[in-house]
């Protein structure tokens, strides 16, 4: 029931008259789920990622699982043999070979992941189009998508067993093969068909992955890059993501003006992986960042399915973690959005969130792999001992805090880091997680990329401050898409867990905080926020 709290703003312990009228403020304050696009009918899509037409399937259906369906074992993709790999090249080359005509090819699932994260499908008499990406439906879309492309190659490999690979980026064991580098066989043949042309020359094996790059080539060394790791995903995604709306993202109802604001893993490292693989170089391709830092283009890329086959896998593990509220949001608005997919016999099929849920049901399993990251790097229970970048006496903190002042909606934030002290409300609220939250987010172009770092107690942090400090509370990470250039304004919510930061920086008893905003990256672009204040997050 958490999740209507959010929407109604109710207690639940009322009695019967109390639950009457909370049940009829539901009613009028809850919204509508997404429901299942028209593919191809809904489509207006200025990348022209349309579906083929006519459809030539079976009447579309309702998603059930399939119990006879052999349980399929993802092995991590650095670990998988001569025999696996021609495998999957052999899929993925029948898939490139199917027509146009068929929604199933390669070029067509492309476009499937351009119309449904580019703003491509437009429904009737609705002003917004819809986005998977920015919001909760970002992780159970994605799982689909996996879920049919590997149901996809099974049907063209005549193999039922068949499971896709994951890229196990997140895995920094120093010792060979390493896992966090591009797995080889998406680079080391240009006539294979995992090869792909539009990447980051620096992304190519054996060159460790940068989980905190704006794209490009990284100076760090692979060590420091493996401790860099491991502490940036413990602050997105262990200390950054206590609950479900900071895991997920933020709710999305059907007449929203899109998604209002993604899940810190979404932003990074999902974000930061799609970059690190794009090109840099804006004339070879088609565009900057092409193909995986593009969302219109990113499916293109092959490394793009084992990414996402590990952000699937990621999900899984965070709900694992410590802490009662690592669950999937409640509210009818996550659990009855649909989707529509087209399945391994290009017939649709619509899918409701709540049927992407549980993976005995889907039937697929992952290979169980070292994750340090889950520890930040450290011994268990030795979680928070890493010095600080910017250690500070009480007096000086004291002075930090006098010294910066609060935040203004005029500030406008661009190529200087800015900082500004937040007033924490004098009574904790105990059963929330306190948020630094910041909304109506706004910057000048949103069709182009936008990084930025925070740091907490950290005034002095530049652009290239490290996020491997402890103050580092967590990143944004917007990768560009043409077609978000409609969503223009203040409409979209950044938020950043505090609670176990403030432990980690031994600053949990103070009534300020002090903020500090970090951009980098080739688009710097002026931002600006409507409002910055403490929340609690009960989701
Ligand atoms: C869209 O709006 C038009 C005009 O108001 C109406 O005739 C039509 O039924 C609406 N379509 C849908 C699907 O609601
Ligand atoms: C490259 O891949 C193709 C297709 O899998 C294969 O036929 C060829 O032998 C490979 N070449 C090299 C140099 O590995
Ligand atoms: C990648 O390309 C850039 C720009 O052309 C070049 O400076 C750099 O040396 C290249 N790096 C590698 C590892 O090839
Ligand atoms: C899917 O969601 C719709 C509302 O969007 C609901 O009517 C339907 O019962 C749900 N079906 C399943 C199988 O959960
Ligand atoms: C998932 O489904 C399986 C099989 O029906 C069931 O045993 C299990 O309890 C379900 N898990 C959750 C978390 O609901
Ligand atoms: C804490 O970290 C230091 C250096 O990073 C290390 O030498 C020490 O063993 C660690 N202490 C514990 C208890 O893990
Ligand atoms: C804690 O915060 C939540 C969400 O803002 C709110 O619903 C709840 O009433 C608050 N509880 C207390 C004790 O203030
Ligand atoms: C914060 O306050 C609590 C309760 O008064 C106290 O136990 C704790 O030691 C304090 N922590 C710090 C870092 O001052
Ligand atoms: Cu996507």
């Amino acid at each position: 029931m958490a999740g209507f709290r959010e929407h109604s703003g109710c207690r639940w312990n009322f009695g019967l008259v109390g639950m009457i009228l909370v049940m009829v403020m539901v009613k009028f304050t809850s919204a509508v789920p997404i429901p299942a696009p028209d593919l191809p009918d809904n489509c207006n899509s200025e990348e022209r990622c349309c579906m083929p037409r006519p459809y030539r399937g079976k009447p579309v259906r309702q998603f059930e699982y399939d119990p006879t369906l052999p349980v399929r074992f993802r092995r991590a993709a650095h670990l998988i043999d001569e025999e696996y790999i021609a495998k999957l090249e052999r899929g993925v080359k029948l898939q490139r070979e199917l027509p146009d005509t068929d929604p199933r090819s390669w070029t067509n699932q492309m476009n499937l992941h351009c119309l449904y994260c580019d703003n491509g499908l437009y429904y009737p008499n609705q002003t917004w189009p819809l986005e998977v990406h920015n919001g909760w439906l970002f992780l159970p879309w994605h799982r689909m998508f996996m879920y049919f492309n590997e149901r996809i190659l099974a049907k063209l490999l005549d193999d039922d067993t068949f499971a896709l690979p994951f890229w196990n980026w997140d895995n920094q064991t120093p010792e060979e093969p390493h896992a966090n580098i591009l797995p080889y066989f998406y680079a080391r043949n240009k006539t294979s068909s995992l090869w792909n042309k539009n990447r980051n020359n620096c992304s190519e094996p054996p060159l460790t992955i940068d989980l905190n790059t704006e794209g490009g080539c990284t100076t760090k060394t692979p060590e420091e890059l493996r401790i860099q790791n491991n502490r940036l995903i413990y602050t997105q995604i262990v200390t950054g993501a206590p609950t479900s709306n900071l895991f997920f993202g933020m709710p999305y109802s059907y007449g929203d003006a899109g998604a209002t604001g993604a899940g810190t893993f979404e932003d990074n490292p999902h974000g930061t992986v799609h970059f690190w693989l794009g090109d840099p170089n804006p004339e070879k391709p088609a565009g900057p960042f092409d193909d995986m830092g593009n969302f219109g283009v990113a499916a293109r890329d092959p490394a793009f399915y084992g990414h996402h086959v590990n952000i699937d896998r990621i999900w899984t593990i965070w709900k694992t973690l410590p802490g009662a509220q690592r669950k999937e949001p409640t509210h009818p608005d996550f659990l009855d959005a649909q989707f529509t997919f087209y399945d391994e016999n290009a017939d649709l099929v619509i899918v409701n969130v709540s049927q992407t849920l549980n993976r005995t049901l889907l039937r697929y399993e992952y290979e169980e792999m070292p994750a340090a990251w889950t520890t930040n790097g450290e011994l268990a229970g030795q979680e928070n001992n890493v010095t600080l970048c910017n250690p500070a006496t009480a007096a000086e903190t004291t002075a930090m805090i006098g010294a910066a002042d609060y935040f203004s909606p005029d500030t406008v934030f661009f190529k200087d880091p800015i900082t500004f002290r937040v007033a924490r409300p004098a009574v904790r609220n105990s059963t929330g997680v306190e948020v630094l939250e910041f909304s109506g987010v706004d910057f000048a172009e949103p069709s182009m990329q936008v990084h930025w770092r925070s740091y907490l107690f950290y005034p002095t942090a530049v652009t290239g401050t490290s996020a491997a400090c402890p103050e580092f509370a967590g990143a944004y990470n917007y990768v560009a898409h043409p077609g978000m250039a409609i969503f223009k304004g203040r409409n979209r919510k950044w938020r950043v867990a505090l609670d176990s930061k403030l432990v980690a920086l031994g600053k949990q008893n103070l009534s300020d905080i002090v903020v500090t905003l970090a951009q980098f990256g080739p688009t710097i672009q002026p931002v600006q926020f409507a409002k910055v204040e403490i929340t609690y997050d009960t989701s």
